[in-house]
């Protein structure tokens, strides 16, 4: 671990210290050489998509695109270090729940399938038929398919995921809780039914065209890295950035592109945000309804002095519902609320607003910032509101951006990872394989958690992520695993979920992005789809991390041999051949007609975005304005209520520089000037003041709830966590995931889409131990 201590940093992101860093990460995990070798592959034509996050890939350049923590997703995988069953049965199972996430990761790529023996309380190798049979036979047992839990992370490519989803519904469940329930689905579920698709509607292309980007809740110096590249593009271009963030954050203020030789030699760096907002925590919703307010104030202005109009009345006119009654009722708001809620000035609001409609296209980004509230889906709908307002969508340089976390998580939506599917997806989807797939609708990951916690839900089985680790409730979620009858992880590296396991339980190791899939057709490439609907090839070139690994679509193919016997589809045919399995892809999904053709152009091809058409897929074709009342009855009120003798405060939790979601690299997060800890608080100088504690200090956090009748008090804790003063609103606390997890309330998620608050979590401090 690096020297412990908390510093100010004032350089820019990326630049020397990027580079330094990779150095750094790609020495550690042994493989300098091969490391640096295989990045130079990363979101090439002929070469891998990298792994780290969504964001596209300017036109698959052929020269290298430089991202630090993409990169430290390659070394990542592409490790010396082997978790063999030697390595992983040294310990007994007790021993590894003491190991820290970071010592887990350490251990390095597993290279056999393991299968818990609770005779030793190890890990032991197991073979593969071993292991599928195991699988096949608890699967079969279960008196109702439905008991069944399947979960998928972001990182599974299109054809593992197409083939996952079919194995899963033949065999008769729609329980498909993913990472995306934790994630951007408060976004599908704001989108699609105002603008009728559940994806963001631009392009790189747009970025290049807009004349103001607005930022909210998102911090792409460490998420997105290369989303940078464009911002900074864009400011040079003299478009307007405009973040909304409560925190200070290095990556949205100053940039040293490493791309650009001349900055790196001259140490220069770019301003990247023209105008930056301090909100509170979960005031977005406020703002975005007081922006719209005032753009509508705006209007009526133009109107009255005779001046062009400031809403784009034609528009609304030609292409939007709900006007009227979103209008009646904006009218209605005062300005109080919205002020208070915002944690900003009227005139603050007043200015973003202004600058907005000053703007002629413009493009609004959203991260985790926005999704992990209670109110989300309002406040989505909200932005989609204010981009309605003067045409900001389905034109150039304009439109709606939820930047996606994992790196094909888009896709996997795509491909039927999903457990509320469109009928006339399994209609398709039964027509072409010949069965009757399940119906009713299946859980999602609260609802996975809460089935294993009833005991309705005895097996489960998870293609990648790290379940134990990166839901909500810590305890529940362990409780709920260690009740399973079987649990089975497909995996690359060890982690958390493997060892928080069930009576039986399964660890079986897959091949990665960067490694060679050789199938009997020959070597394989898969497809993924980033964040702007681009869909396009990914190829490794590294040999397999051992010669036992099977590829992600091989090892579902021979699950399902196993489990169905009954089965038409021909499974070890189609894991062999990846083409076919994207011919039945193209047969089930008409969008992606002429599939293997259309991946042979170098960076693919560019899924229908209808909404990027200005063809609305609605029930009335027409784009919705959606009419939403400040929500009154939130969690930290209610709280606040309750403890009047305690400050309460709302906790966000978010990424460190050195971390994937659960995946702990490092312990520095260098732009937020912390190294060698993960456990910290960050809070405002007077908020520390008041509650008579210092920088330095450590504390316990405690996480109150009081449910939505009042009823059902709960208390969770975190323990020892190091205060650090930081530039954020009063009342608001930031620290790191998976760390706070315990702290999120299971019962606590947004409403409709159901993902975890956990960017809202009303806690109290006290000092450790006292
Ligand atoms: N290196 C790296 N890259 C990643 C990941 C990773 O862990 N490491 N994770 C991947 C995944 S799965 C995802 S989803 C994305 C996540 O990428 P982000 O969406 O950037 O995720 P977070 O770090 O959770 O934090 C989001 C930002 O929201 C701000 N924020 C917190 N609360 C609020 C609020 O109430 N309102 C507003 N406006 N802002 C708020 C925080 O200060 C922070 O800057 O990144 C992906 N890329
Ligand atoms: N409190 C709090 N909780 C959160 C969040 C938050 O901001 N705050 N963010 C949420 C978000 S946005 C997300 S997306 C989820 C993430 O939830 P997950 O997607 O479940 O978690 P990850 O940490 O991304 O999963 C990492 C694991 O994936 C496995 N893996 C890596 N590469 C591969 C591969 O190629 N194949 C296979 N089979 N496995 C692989 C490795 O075992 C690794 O340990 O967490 C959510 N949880
Ligand atoms: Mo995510």
């Amino acid at each position: 671990m690096s020297e412990q201590k908390i510093e100010l940093y004032d350089g820019p992101a990326g630049g020397w210290g990027a580079l330094k860093s990779v150095a750094h990460h790609l020495n550690e995990q042994g493989v300098a050489v091969k490391g640096a070798k295989t990045l130079l592959h990363a979101n090439q034509p002929d070469g891998f998509d990298c792994p780290g996050c969504a964001w596209p890939d300017r036109d698959h350049r052929s020269t290298f695109e430089f991202c630090e923590n993409g990169a430290k997703a390659v070394a990542a995988e592409a490790t010396a270090r082997r978790a063999t069953p030697e390595v992983i049965a040294a310990k007994t199972l007790a021993e590894w729940a003491e190991a820290s996430d970071y010592e887990l990761e350490a251990t390095g790529r597993l290279t056999e399938p393991l299968v818990y023996d609770p005779q030793t309380d190890r890990y032991q190798r197991t073979s593969w038929d071993a292991a599928f049979a195991l699988i096949a036979q608890q699967l079969r047992a279960l008196p109702d398919p439905n008991e069944a839990i399947f979960y998928t992370s972001g990182r599974t490519s299109n054809e593992a995921a197409f083939l996952y989803q079919l194995f899963v519904r033949e065999y008769g469940t729609n329980n498909f809780p993913d990472c995306s329930n934790m994630c951007h689905e408060p976004s599908g579920s704001g989108l699609r039914p105002t603008i009728g698709v559940g994806k963001g509607t631009v392009t790189l292309h747009d970025f290049e065209q807009a004349d103001c980007i607005l930022v909210f809740g998102q911090n792409p110096g460490t998420n997105h890295p290369r989303m940078l590249g464009e911002l900074r593009a864009a400011r040079k271009r003299g478009a307007k950035i405009i973040s909304f963030n409560p925190l200070k954050e290095r990556g949205l203020e100053r940039f040293a592109d490493p791309q650009d030789k001349l900055e790196m030699l001259t140490l220069g760096s770019a301003p990247i945000s023209s105008h930056y907002f301090q909100l509170q925590v979960g005031g977005d919703f406020a703002l975005l309804k007081g922006m719209c307010k005032r753009v509508v104030e705006l209007d009526d202005v133009a109107l009255a002095m005779g001046l062009p109009r400031v809403l784009d009345v034609d528009f609304i006119a030609e292409h939007a519902n709900g006007f009227d009654s979103f209008l009646a009722e904006l009218r209605e708001q005062s300005w109080e609320p919205l002020v208070a809620a915002s944690g900003l000035s009227r005139e603050q609001i007043e200015q973003a607003a202004d600058l907005y409609a000053g703007s002629e296209r413009v493009i609004a980004c959203w991260g985790m910032g926005i999704t992990q509230h209670r109110h989300s889906v309002a406040t989505i709908q909200m932005i989609v509101n204010l981009l309605l307002l003067r045409g900001n969508l389905g034109r150039e340089g304009a439109g709606a951006c939820p930047v996606r976390g994992h790196s094909n998580v888009q896709g996997d939506r795509t491909m039927g990872i999903y457990e509320k599917p469109a009928p006339a997806f399994l209609d398709k989807l039964g027509e072409v394989f010949g069965f009757a797939p399940p119906r009713a609708h299946g859980v999602d990951t609260v609802g996975a958690i809460q089935a294993m916690l009833d005991g309705a839900a005895k097996v489960f089985i998870a293609m990648g992520g790290n379940f134990a680790a990166a839901t909500p409730d810590t305890a529940a979620t362990w409780r709920a695993l260690r009740q399973c009858e079987l649990t089975v992880h497909i995996t690359t590296k060890f982690n958390r979920s493997h060892v928080v396991h069930g009576r039986k339980a399964l660890v079986l190791p897959v091949l990665g992005r960067t490694e060679i899939d050789m199938q009997a057709t020959g070597p394989q490439g898969v497809t993924v789809e980033d964040s702007m609907s681009m869909v396009h090839l990914s190829a490794g070139m590294n040999a397999p991390a051992s010669e036992h690994l099977l590829s992600e679509p091989m090892l579902v193919a021979r699950m399902a041999a196993a489990t169905l016997t009954n089965s038409c589809t021909p499974w070890l045919a189609l894991a062999g051949d990846y083409a076919a399995i994207r011919d039945k892809i193209e047969a089930v999904l008409p969008d992606f007609a002429g599939f293997n053709e259309k991946i042979k152009a170098p960076g693919g091809f560019r899924l229908r975005n209808t909404a990027s058409e200005r063809a609305w897929a609605t029930p009335s074709g027409r784009a919705e304005f959606s009419t939403h009342a400040m929500p009154t009855d939130l969690a930290v009120e209610r709280v606040a209520e309750r403890h009047r003798d305690v400050r309460v405060f709302t906790l966000t939790t978010l990424r460190s520089h050195d971390q994937y979601n659960t995946t702990i690299y490092g312990h520095d997060d260098r732009y937020r000037g912390v190294y060698g800890h993960r456990r910290v608080v960050f809070i405002n100088a007077a908020d520390l003041k008041d509650i008579g504690l210092k920088a330095g200090d450590w504390v316990d956090i405690t996480s109150l709830y009081v449910g939505e009748t009042g009823a059902d008090v709960e208390q969770r804790r975190a323990e020892r966590f190091l205060l650090v003063e930081y530039d954020i609103p009063r009342g608001c606390l930031a620290s790191y995931y998976p760390e706070t997890n315990p702290l999120v309330p299971l019962q606590s998620f947004s409403v409709t889409a159901r993902t975890p608050t956990s960017k809202s979590i009303p806690v109290t401090l006290a000092r450790h131990g006292g």
